[in-house]
């Protein structure tokens, strides 16, 4: 088995996550980032590249994970490929630990991982971090209740990104585990409004409109549609616009809902974006209608760019989300109650700007200098194990 760490010694350290647009893949890729360039050699595994990844930095790697096609894989065996990877990583890289984001399926992959080093005599220990839908959503499909509470019982450390998900996960599944919580964050140095914030706006908003903004990856859970029916409210008092970010299995429903409320002349579209900063620091408010939200890291990147958040009061939004102070929170579906928040906001622009500097000094208390420490004691934690 592996030699110990001591406190101040760089790890290497294996990160699996989903690659793809979402706040998992997100976290993940930025507490990479983070690490490595604390000195830390960290190794990122997954079916492609995260999409915020730069593996060109130093102490950043990439092993993908790729699936052989062959006519008897009606469902490609990756779990199986990534347990492979793992094993393989491990032994030629000489992990110290492996940090899993989003339990289906990588903690019991990391845990297979896990049984087939020990037979190697090499000691992997595993951090599972839950991320949200992963318990709240597809963890509470029966089938795969089992796998989940068993892999988390065995991983070494779990962490939640929130307490209202740790919870949750407490009352899903039987976890003999504690559950540390560790919460979303952002680089607050990198939030730095536009300086031609002026001509930015003005292609979105030529006539002076307030500008409403949503970034999600519109999949049922968001309410996007929600998001149309505030606007279409708030519109019909003030002049405004809608600025939509993001793609997923709604949009084909929510471009027929605004024909349907004929809003599309004052929506915008743009679609993916790899880093939102850009478009957010010309928004007045970012709009977060979601029947469930973990944490809701998009909303800490809005207030990150002073954008105060007119959300639903739903998981661990009022966690992010201050009442009174850094937005509103409102039942999930009370669309008059969103919009008769976001009109008191948008109606006072004394308010506005009050929401805004207390939505930018919340998002402080998330930033990564706060964050990584919590993680890295956490990794402190499990080389002792
Ligand atoms: O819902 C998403 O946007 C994707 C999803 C994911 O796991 O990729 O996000 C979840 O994890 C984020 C990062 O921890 C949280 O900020 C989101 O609130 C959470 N989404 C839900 O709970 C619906």
């Amino acid at each position: 088995m592996k030699n110990k760490i001591n406190n101040n010694d760089f790890m290497n350290i294996g990160i699996v996550c989903f690659p793809t647009y979402g706040g998992s893949g997100v976290v993940a890729t930025e507490l990479g980032k983070a690490l490595a360039g604390k000195g830390h050699k960290v190794h990122f595994m997954s079916y492609s590249q995260p999409f915020r990844l730069n593996i060109f930095s130093e102490n950043i790697f990439y092993h993908e994970v790729s699936v052989n096609d062959y006519p008897l894989f009606d469902y490609p065996p990756y779990e199986s490929v990534l347990a492979s990877k793992i094993v393989d990583v491990a032994m030629y890289e000489h992990l110290d630990l492996l940090h899993v984001h989003y339990a289906i399926p990588h903690a019991s992959v990391a845990y297979t991982a896990q049984q087939i080093l020990k037979s190697k005599k090499i000691n992997l220990p595993y951090i599972t971090t839950l991320h949200g839908t992963d318990i709240t959503l597809v963890g509470r499909d029966p089938s795969f209740e089992p796998v989940i509470r068993f892999s988390l019982n065995c991983s070494n450390i779990i962490t939640s990104v929130s307490e209202s998900l740790k919870r949750d996960t407490l009352k899903t599944f039987k976890i003999d585990n504690k559950i540390s919580v560790v919460p979303n964050f952002i680089n607050i140095k990198e939030y730095d409004p536009l300086s031609d914030l002026c001509c930015y706006k003005k292609k979105y908003a030529p006539n002076g409109e307030k500008i409403l903004i949503h970034i999600s990856n519109f999949r049922k859970v968001k309410r996007v549609e929600d998001v149309l029916e505030v606007f279409n409210k708030v519109r019909k008092e003030i002049p405004c616009k809608l600025i939509l970010v993001g793609d997923g299995p709604e949009r084909a429903a929510i471009d027929l809902l605004c024909r349907k409320l004929q809003t599309c002349s004052d929506i915008i579209n743009l679609g993916k974006i790899n880093d939102p900063k850009e478009v957010l620091s010309i928004a007045d408010l970012f709009v977060l209608p979601s029947e469930t939200e973990s944490f809701g890291l998009s909303a800490l990147e809005a207030m990150a760019m002073k954008v105060p958040v007119i959300s639903t009061d739903t998981g661990g939004l009022p966690e992010v989300n201050i009442h009174g102070k850094t937005g509103f929170l409102s039942k999930v579906g009370d669309i008059n109650d969103m919009a008769v928040n976001a009109l008191k906001l948008l109606k006072n622009n004394k308010l506005l700007n009050s929401f805004k500097e207390n939505a930018f000094e919340h998002a402080k208390k998330f930033d990564i200098d706060n964050i990584l420490p919590q993680y890295l004691k956490l990794y402190r934690q499990l080389l002792k194990k």
